[in-house]
């Protein structure tokens, strides 16, 4: 998949556009900072620069990306895996239409590539901890559209017999959870019992939930403790209808550091790019045990759930959306027909089901 210039259309909101320049402009410490990150504590070669893992993309790089070849860049499985998490979202905001749905859901369109980009990078018996936009995560995890229709339809052979709906999902070492800032001190917890096992705690969080105190209870014992905790940050610069910069003051990447947490920046679309940037930062996470904030310049093509984005229409019709950048792939016709077609049957088929039974007996 090719990259994509993280340039911001003139139309796109100031807070996006600081966003991303606090991503690509990494810069060193002052002395003074070096001074005061230097003194007392047992992290005292510890140094801002040190901390930082990101460096933007070379020039060159930028123009390989922008140019190199979309069938070198992106493989079947990861095309696949895009276009069910892409073909499943659409297809919900079209039940959600016409009155198939109840409640609410939040999609992740536009930002499907996040676990796309870490599901080789995760290992069976890490675990993984997600958000209320979290239908991309169980889906790179576990590749189970049926289950997870059913269980957002309350249908029979739903994974949580339908009580847990869109944003609470429990499946083996997979959580999710609608409340913001509850899953990573959760997270953090079974991180503390992963210590020295290899494995570690994924948890995946918005821009807008670093609002949250208890983000910074669970960073502040993460670190102390040395956790394997792998925050992964969506920063799509916007949170349900606050622009994030009217609500987060300074960087994501300081209030990681602020605790002697590494951070690394990813501007990038392209999987491999991707990878390759952070695959040895997360091998770290597991040998040396240690948390790792990875924060992605991502965007929201779609609402905040549904039919509730405040944005104007232009604006996000002008986002960078990886759908677009892989058609010219020769494999994508064939590929996005397959999977709309495989999702059109299984809405088909889960919608059939009968109503999915719970009891609290089990
Ligand atoms: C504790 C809590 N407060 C408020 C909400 C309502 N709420 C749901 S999502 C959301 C915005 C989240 O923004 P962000 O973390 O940036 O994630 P995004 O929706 O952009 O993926 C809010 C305020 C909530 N779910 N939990
Ligand atoms: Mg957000």
């Amino acid at each position: 998949m090719p990259g994509m210039s993280q340039t911001i259309p003139a139309t796109e909101s100031p807070p996006t556009a600081t966003d991303r320049a606090s991503l690509d402009t990494e810069s060193s410490p002052g002395a003074a900072d070096r001074a005061s990150l230097a003194t007392g504590s047992p992290e005292a070669a510890v140094t801002r620069a040190s901390l930082d893992t990101e460096s933007p993309p070379a020039a060159a790089d930028r123009a390989s990306l922008a140019t190199g070849s979309p069938e070198a860049a992106v493989t079947r499985a990861d095309l696949e895996l895009l276009l069910l998490i892409r073909h499943f979202e659409l297809a919900l905001l079209d039940l959600f239409g016409r009155g198939e749905l109840n409640g609410t859901t939040h999609t992740c369109l536009g930002q499907e590539y996040v676990p796309v980009a870490l599901t080789p990078l995760l290992q069976p018996d890490d675990y993984v901890f997600s958000n209320h936009r979290g239908h991309g995560h169980y889906l790179a995890r576990y590749q189970d559209p049926e289950g997870l229709l059913a269980e957002i339809m309350g249908r029979e052979g739903a994974i949580c017999s339908g009580v847990g709906g869109s944003q609470h999902i429990l499946r083996d070492r997979y959580l999710s959870t609608g409340v913001q800032g509850e899953s990573l001190p959760v997270a953090a917890g079974v991180a503390l019992h992963l210590r020295g096992t290899g494995a570690l705690a994924c948890v995946y969080i918005g821009d807008g939930t670093w609002g949250e105190g208890s983000v910074y209870e669970a960073l502040n014992l993460a670190s102390l403790w040395n956790l394997p905790l792998l925050v992964i940050v969506e920063n799509n610069g916007i949170a349900q209808s606050t622009p994030t910069t009217c609500q987060l003051a300074g960087t994501i990447r300081d209030r990681a550091h602020a605790f002697g947490i590494r951070h690394h920046g990813v501007t990038s679309i392209d999987l491999t790019e991707i990878r390759s940037q952070i695959a040895p930062l997360i091998t770290s996470v597991r040998t040396d045990s240690h948390p790792l904030v990875i924060e992605f310049a991502t965007h929201r093509l779609g609402p905040h759930s549904k039919g509730d984005d405040t944005r104007p229409p232009d604006q996000v019709r002008h986002l960078p959306d990886w759908y677009r950048q892989v058609q010219p792939t020769p494999l994508f016709a064939q590929a996005d027909e397959a999977a709309r077609t495989r999702i059109a049957a299984i809405v088909g088929e889960v919608s059939a089901r009968p109503l999915s039974r719970w009891s609290a007996c089990g």
